[in-house]
């Protein structure tokens, strides 16, 4: 086990004062990173639905015949690298394949995916999966084939995961985190905040991730995205700054580690989207839908994170983002054009002239 704190240490820190908290995360969060720098990863589901699993929040369970839900069989490579040739052009620098697949199988399913795989890799993106519960071997060939991370969440606390999900038990994730550990592929393990859970469950979900040993390289942090016909489609939506005090604490925990601001972003303002980055949120997903469930645009976000004076972390606004960079190669805030007086700084508006 890696040192994490212990149970009331990481609840201290979690009842801190609130700029008490955020000035600690933030310490924490320039050691490691640049703190205007946002990872930006694209999503793509490559297998929707009719997933054997029974988790109470996913429209993909099978087990939720009233999601109004369009059921895919499995994309074939050419299709997903179109997609993924998108997702770069649109300025992703990571692409990220979900399966609704309770575990992966060997044969002609699982040989596609890793084609797939190694053609997104050849675009020069970063490839992380998805696809359920992996054997070690199956790990490592995703990893010959290519790809980098595997996501895999523990998603609650060990006792509240039972009234989540019962057709597989907390043990089961953390045996399939050791096994992509095992086969030399990073760990992308998170939670989701807004099931029922209790403050505790929270807080132990936290000292979960933090105690694996190594810590996980990603860690997404995803508010519920209430979805009709599941049995969480009238949840209570999470109280804001409770969600950035669990970003704020994972920062502090997991001072290396990726924090992902990830579902339920377009039930949050642009200042509620701030506070997580300031609290140490340094990823986000891309593009206007994740798997199954909106999200912003990406106009939107690159438009955010212009007023901001944050940027793509390792590149730049894509060339159709029309918010160019200044000509001196800084990053645009104030509008630099001949004869403009206005100072479009946190404007949040493209401006043509
Ligand atoms: N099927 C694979 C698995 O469960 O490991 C991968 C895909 S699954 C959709 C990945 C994660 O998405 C879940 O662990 C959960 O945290 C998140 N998720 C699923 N449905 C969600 C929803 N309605 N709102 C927010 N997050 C959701
Ligand atoms: C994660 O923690 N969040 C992403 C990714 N890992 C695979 C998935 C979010 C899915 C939200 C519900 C949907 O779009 O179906
Ligand atoms: Fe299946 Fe993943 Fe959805 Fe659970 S979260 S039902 S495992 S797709």
């Amino acid at each position: 086990m890696h040192n994490a704190p212990d149970l009331t240490s990481i609840r201290a820190l979690y009842d801190l004062p609130f700029p008490e908290l955020m000035f600690r995360a933030q310490t924490v969060h320039r050691q490691h990173h640049d703190p205007a720098a946002v990872q930006l990863c694209t999503l793509q589901s490559i297998k929707t639905g009719r997933c054997q699993e029974d988790c109470k929040y996913c429209p993909q369970s099978a087990h939720h015949p009233d999601a109004a839900l369009q059921p895919e069989p499995l994309m074939a490579t050419a299709e997903v690298l179109k997609a993924a040739r998108t997702a770069k052009a649109g300025g992703a620098s990571r692409f990220c394949m979900g399966a609704a697949w309770r575990e992966v199988k060997d044969g002609a399913q699982f040989d596609s995916v890793l084609n797939t795989v190694s053609g997104v890799a050849g675009l020069g993106l970063e490839v992380c999966c998805t696809l359920g519960m992996l054997q070690e071997h199956q790990a490592k060939r995703l990893k010959q084939a290519g790809c980098t991370v595997y996501n895999h969440n523990l998603d609650t606390s060990r006792e509240f995961y039972p009234e989540i999900i019962t057709t597989r038990t907390y043990d089961d994730r953390l045996e399939t985190l050791a096994t992509v550990r095992r086969a030399g592929l990073q760990v992308c393990s998170g939670g989701i905040l807004g099931l029922g859970e209790a403050l505790e469950d929270r807080i132990k979900l936290l000292h979960e991730l933090a105690s694996l040993d190594p810590q996980p390289d990603s860690v997404p942090i995803n508010a519920l995205v209430p979805v009709e016909g599941t049995p969480m489609a009238n949840n209570d939506p999470v109280d804001p700054i409770e969600f950035v005090r669990v970003i704020a604490v994972a920062r502090i925990l997991m001072p290396r580690t990726m924090v992902r601001l990830s579902a339920g972003r377009t039930a949050m303002s642009a200042e509620l989207q701030a506070m997580c980055f300031m609290a140490g949120a340094n990823s986000i997903f891309l593009g206007e839908k994740l798997l199954t469930t909106p999200n912003p645009g990406r106009h939107e976000d690159f438009t955010l994170l212009r007023r901001l004076g944050m940027h793509p972390l390792g590149g730049e606004f894509p060339a159709d983002d029309d918010g160019a960079a200044a000509p001196d190669g800084t990053w645009a805030r104030a509008c630099t054009s001949k004869g403009c007086d206005d100072d479009h700084v946190g404007d949040g508006h493209h401006h043509h002239h």
